[in-house]
């Protein structure tokens, strides 16, 4: 039988044909959106996307359907997308008991804002909205890890903070121009939840919009800071780019013709501080951990980010150098394997909290078996993006507290040096690499010149500190790890960095 094309109308019939979960729920103009979620990627349709989902369709909730919004001309492609199948899209659950076809319907609409940038403020400023929800990536938070400021100088932020502008580019111009809005209607703030990996998530979205406000509105920044919730969150699930094959395979397997559909683990976890300005769904009955201490989830935060982000880091450097294109690839490599157990042991669990009813062993060992996964297909190239906001965070952090407080951190500079080394773009076979991030060009042009000397990268003042900076003991760890990357290659150093 021929796939049938996603869509509303064509529902009964695809599930009639396959096994497939779908959505019984009202949508449309049937339910409220109480959700404007900035940044339809796949990890959003894959992990809030899919707790509203669940909430609507066991829950009865009707009014936190959630409204897509797209800042980034590339957006256009979710618009596309989404728009021609009544905003539905399959959520494919893989592992080796086999894949499990989920249509979900919690997507309710989506705004592309180069289209109407006015419309996505009168969305976000209308009552029945409460959340904002973002996915943003690092980089949409201009952020500066070293002062922990708000990056004043970008020329986008430079645009939006300029009083004459009111159709805003960035994030921060979308928030501060509604919560404007919201205070003149009497309106409480609505919350901001941050869901991007980041530790403290909330924590800097507050501060960043805050910033943002003061140089633009004093007073309106004063009741942000006052009245609007950012609650910190630890997000979790694995979700590869989706390719051309897992569009034909969801065609042949379930019959369902999707534009974009998702591909991703069956592991997923969310915690989240339960501070809301304007309420929110009962997310703990679809197995959110909603935490009353903010500790709490700084801890998890911290686990999370430092065992699963972390290793994930020399998995896809060190991967991409050596060769390999998949995560699970990388895993079977018995050195990988080895040194990668090792990094999360002997170096990321000493600087980790305890957590009451968490066991950090179980976690490592949960870990190496959803990195294992060989069904997700999960790209080297897509963890390696973006290493400017991935490698200050999820590395460095840890490194300074191995030197200063609890031991080894070799691996973890090694794990830093494969980054650096493949900014340089060449693999160890030679063969060149599609380097992607924001600030490609000085990364690379200061990659070249520093060759083996780590200082001329690590003098990005707005990336690295100067603890860091100024500690002999790190210099010297990874300038010898970087030496032996660009003369004898990832494969053949790895054995010096396991026990
Ligand atoms: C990855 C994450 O891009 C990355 O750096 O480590 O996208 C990772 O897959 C998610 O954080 C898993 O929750």
């Amino acid at each position: 039988m021929a796939p049938l094309k996603l869509n509303q109308k064509n529902l009964p019939q695809i599930c009639a044909a396959a096994p497939v979960q779908f959505p019984s729920y009202p949508r449309g103009d049937a339910v409220k959106e109480g959700i404007v979620h900035i940044g339809v990627g796949g990890f959003h349709r894959a992990h809030l996307a899919v707790y509203v989902d669940q909430l609507m369709q066991h829950h009865g909730v009707t009014d936190y359907a959630i409204c897509g919004v797209g800042l980034q001309p590339w957006d256009v492609g979710m618009r596309d997308a989404l728009g021609g199948q009544d905003h539905l899209y399959t959520a494919i659950e893989r592992s080796a008991k086999g894949s499990v076809a989920k249509v979900m319907g919690s997507i309710n609409s989506f705004l592309f804002a180069p289209d109407n940038r006015e419309a996505v403020i009168a969305k976000m400023a209308h009552p029945d909205t409460h959340i904002v929800s973002l996915t943003i990536t690092e980089s949409g938070y201009y952020y500066n890890e070293n002062t922990h400021e708000l990056q004043t100088e970008n020329p986008d932020i430079q645009h939006d903070l300029d009083p004459a502008n009111n159709a805003p580019k960035t994030t921060f111009g979308f928030l501060f121009h509604a919560m404007d809005r919201r205070r003149q209607q009497g309106l409480n703030p609505f919350t901001v939840m941050s869901c991007d990996n980041m530790q403290g998530n909330g924590a800097i979205t507050r501060n960043m919009l805050v910033s943002f406000a003061r140089i633009r509105n004093p007073e309106l920044a004063e009741w942000i800071n006052t009245k609007a919730h950012f609650p910190n969150a630890m997000v979790d699930r694995i979700t590869p780019q989706t390719s051309p094959a897992d569009k034909v395979s969801l065609a042949q397997e379930f019959g369902i013709e999707d534009a974009w559909p998702i591909v991703t683990e069956p592991f997923m976890q969310w915690v989240i501080e339960d501070h809301f300005s304007d309420g929110r769904p009962p997310f703990e009955k679809v197995g959110v951990q909603i935490v009353k201490n903010v500790k709490n989830v700084e801890e998890f935060e911290k686990h999370k980010l430092r065992l699963l982000n972390g290793s994930h880091a020399i998995i896809a450097y060190g991967g991409q150098l050596a060769g390999y294109k998949y995560v699970h690839e990388v895993m079977q490599d018995p050195l990988f394997n080895k040194f990668i157990w090792q990094l999360m042991q002997e170096e990321t669990k000493p600087t980790l909290p305890e957590i009451d009813g968490v066991s950090i062993d179980d976690y490592c060992k949960t870990l190496v078996e959803r990195f294992s996964n060989p069904t997700i297909m999960d790209q080297l190239p897509r963890i390696c993006g973006g290493g400017t906001g991935k490698i200050p965070q999820f590395i460095m952090p840890t490194i300074a507290e191995a030197i200063w407080v609890t031991g080894p951190f070799r691996r973890l500079c090694f794990t830093a040096a494969t980054w650096f080394h493949y900014i340089n773009g060449v693999d160890d076979n030679g063969k060149k690499i599609d380097v992607q991030d924001p600030m490609l060009e000085e990364i690379q042009t200061r990659a070249r010149i520093g060759g083996t000397n780590p200082m001329e990268l690590l003098n990005i003042k707005n990336l690295f500190g100067e603890d860091l900076r100024s500690d002999q003991r790190f210099i010297k760890t990874i300038t010898t790890a970087l030496e032996e990357i660009a003369r004898d290659g990832v494969l053949k150093s790895l054995p010096k960095y396991i026990d």
